[in-house]
């Protein structure tokens, strides 16, 4: 039995090593990222049993991913290799002080998941299944997969995690507002930023207390470099982020989530789920890549150590 399952698309990376335009690099560092890939390595290296489940093509990109998720000891026994259909692609290049990402997705594997994809009995006993709204805006069958995995974990005692990850490159807010507000009325826990509460009404604040209203759920509001609150039957509660240099904050929220998710799952009070998420969220933050710095429980304790600290 696994504990967590997260469900969405991966997609192979290409990152430029050093700031400036895609086409000037002549080389480009290969990895995988998926928001929900990313979340399950986490919490698997802070030692909680994960599975991972979604489409990869019947490629060299599709193998890679599957591969990569294995050394991490992610299960995915549940993926599904589709043969008519190529692994999704991502380019990552940092501009001056942003980094920005294009994605070749519409179509690819990630985004002809479908309902038949899932395992009832795998995610009936899961303890917590987690999703987020990327996998809505894929395609409509890749939407009705995300809620069939939510009827199933509704059905039984599964919680569902859901963060809102809004990306404008794949739907307008006009479009996600109404999948994500439903997705959101059907979680147990709910990860989403300031901006990302705006697509359910004028004012984040408001949004997130009727979410968590009458205890109903917890709602977790990442705020960057500002840290996170959450809102639930105690009231709300805020942590700082860690400051640390920023290297890549491309996955940091990702990071958060797998904190804060280690942190329930380990029966940890809601303090100490954020004190991690924001730790390991620093972690990420602080080097490059979506997930490779992604700590274990032992790794937490450096990034909590002062700057400059030498350990002998
Ligand atoms: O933000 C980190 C990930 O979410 C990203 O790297 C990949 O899933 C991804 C997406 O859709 O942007």
């Amino acid at each position: 039995m696994t504990t967590l399952i997260t469900l969405g698309e991966t997609m192979a990376l290409f990152s430029a090593p050093r700031p400036g335009r895609l086409r000037d690099m002549a080389q480009l560092q290969l990895s995988i990222a998926g928001s929900e890939s990313n979340v399950a390595i986490g919490v698997r290296r802070l030692g909680v049993d994960v599975a991972w489940t979604g489409r990869v093509g019947g490629d060299e990109m599709g193998q890679l991913i599957l591969a990569t998720l294995r050394r991490e000891d992610v299960d995915v026994s549940g993926a599904v290799v589709d043969h008519g259909a190529q692994t999704a692609l991502m380019f990552k290049e940092r501009r001056f002080n942003v980094s920005r990402v294009s994605y070749y997705r519409v179509g690819y594997a990630g985004s002809r998941l479908c309902p038949d994809d899932l395992d009832p009995d795998a995610i009936r006993a899961a303890r917590m299944l987690h999703v987020t709204g990327i996998t809505l805006a894929l395609s409509a069958s890749a939407q009705a997969t995300v809620q069939a995995a939510v009827d199933l974990a509704r059905a039984g005692d599964t919680l569902v995690s859901f963060d809102f990850n809004y990306r404008g490159a794949l739907w307008s807010r006009a479009e996600a507002a109404e999948p994500l507000a439903t997705l959101a009325r059907q979680a147990d826990l709910v990860f989403a930023g300031e901006e990302e509460l705006k697509l359910l009404g004028d004012n984040a604040k408001t949004v997130a207390l009727e979410l968590a209203a009458g205890g109903r759920r917890t709602v977790v509001v990442k705020r960057g470099g500002k840290g996170a609150s959450v809102i639930d039957k105690e009231g709300a509660l805020d942590e700082p982020a860690l400051v640390v240099p920023i290297v890549d904050p491309v996955g940091a929220g990702d990071a958060f989530v797998a904190g804060y998710l280690n942190g329930m799952l380990g029966n940890r009070d809601r303090a100490e789920c954020l004190r991690m998420g924001c730790a390991v969220a620093a972690c990420a933050i602080a080097s490059p890549g979506d997930w490779e710095s992604l700590p274990t429980m032992k790794d937490l304790a450096l990034v909590r150590a002062d700057a400059g600290t030498t350990i002998r």
